[in-house]
């Protein structure tokens, strides 16, 4: 049995001690950090975000900041997604592109003020990217990483804790994406109604990382009484429910249209890194690829790989990912595959590490919730 060696090479979100007390088994790295990918009991953790509501370390989503006169221009200048009339109080999911027209990031930007914006990022270095846009570009801006870690309270009891927690009047003004500035016993934070689930929820961004342990140990106990427990951002149900893991489901080479983010792109009226590639990546052949959810029959292995795939002997893309899924009683996955492959039905076979399986791609376009057979 392999294990991750935990040292001072990588770095600790604030709760690293408190989710690992609490028992967190698995581990990832995410923006040199160690994030927890499981506590051991997956179907539980499953259960729990489906049913009840589950406390996530995801400290590693870490923010970008971008303060000064020119953050919204050079924010919005960063972001594939228009974020020129986004309003402080408010996020929106705001997909990055390099030069190439290339996705390197996923993040959710957050309008702080006018003049100060976090991009909450997923897993790459792109810190260094907005740094070098704007020294390049001469923007009047300070971009750097701040002390801020998200802590996420997901599932549909989520919304009772946070009322325990913060009062009726926070959680009634806060609509989906909205988020404000807040703290609990003097532990200060922004609280967003955001969180990698489809399951509700907020997310409770500590800007002072001494505090973790003290925040942890105030959810819990809030949560106590709804049966809160430590989980994680959760593979089934994110599958299940079409949300994107970034260099998960995606290669070094894959645009915002194939990673089925199309309509977090405004290529009109503005301009934006990688617009001008973008434009003629579709201009070309339109997207070259598609990422498509499939169903899976045969004995799934753990999927340590993206899985080649082929139809009829021929190169067809790879299958990124898979896992069980309660919600179909199937397993499922993501494939990355040439758009001549990505039509309903569209049956491949796939080496998962010397096991055949065949997929078949679903009729749910990646990016929608999958629908149990009635
Ligand atoms: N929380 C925070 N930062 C993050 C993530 C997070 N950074 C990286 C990663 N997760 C970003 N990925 C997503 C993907 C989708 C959504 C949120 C984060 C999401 N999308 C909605 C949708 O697709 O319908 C809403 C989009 C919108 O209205 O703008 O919620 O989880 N802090």
């Amino acid at each position: 049995m392999a294990e991750i060696t935990i040292g001072s090479r990588i770095r600790k979100s604030p709760f690293f001690n408190a989710a690992r007390d609490a028992g967190a088994t698995h581990y990832t790295i995410y923006n040199r950090m160690y994030m927890p990918t499981s506590f051991g009991d997956p179907i539980g953790e499953y259960e729990r975000v489906m049913t009840g509501v589950s406390i996530w370390d995801v400290g590693a989503e870490r923010q970008v900041e971008i303060s000064g006169p020119d953050a919204r221009t050079l924010t919005d200048l960063l972001c594939a997604r228009s974020l020129a009339n986004l309003k402080p109080g408010r996020a929106r999911y705001a997909p990055m592109c390099n030069h190439d027209g290339i996705l390197i990031n996923d993040p959710i930007a957050l309008c702080l003020a006018d003049d100060r914006w976090w991009l909450s990022i997923a897993d790459s270095d792109v810190l260094l990217h907005c740094q070098a846009v704007a020294g390049a570009g001469g923007y009047d801006v300070r971009v750097v990483e701040p002390d801020v870690s998200p802590l996420a309270i997901q599932g549909p009891k989520a919304e009772a804790v946070c009322r325990d927690l913060f009062g009726d009047s926070v959680m009634d003004e806060l609509g989906f994406f909205h988020h404000r500035p807040i703290s609990l016993d003097g532990i200060p934070m922004v609280i967003c109604r955001s969180g990698w689930s489809r399951q509700g929820g907020v997310e409770l961004f500590l800007t002072d990382g001494s505090r973790g342990q003290e925040l942890w140990d105030r959810v819990m106990a809030a949560g106590e009484p709804y049966g809160i427990a430590p989980g994680t951002p959760h593979q089934m149900e994110r599958i299940e429910n079409g949300l994107l893991s970034y260099r998960s489901d995606t290669d070094d080479d894959t645009d915002p249209f194939e990673a089925e983010l199309g309509k977090w792109v405004d290529l009109d009226g503005r301009d934006f890194v990688g617009r001008a590639a973008l434009m003629s990546r579709q201009a070309d052949a339109g997207a070259r690829r598609r990422l498509v959810n499939v169903t899976i029959d045969g004995e799934l292995p753990a999927c340590e790989n993206p899985w080649p795939a082929t139809c009829d002997g021929a190169p067809a893309g790879s299958l990124r990912n898979a896992t069980w899924s309660p919600k179909l009683g199937k397993a499922v996955g993501l494939a990355l595959v040439p758009v001549a492959y990505a039509q309903a039905g569209t049956q491949l076979n796939v080496d998962a590490d010397g096991n055949p399986l065949v997929v078949t791609v679903s009729a749910v376009p990646f990016g929608e919730s999958l629908t149990a057979p009635a």
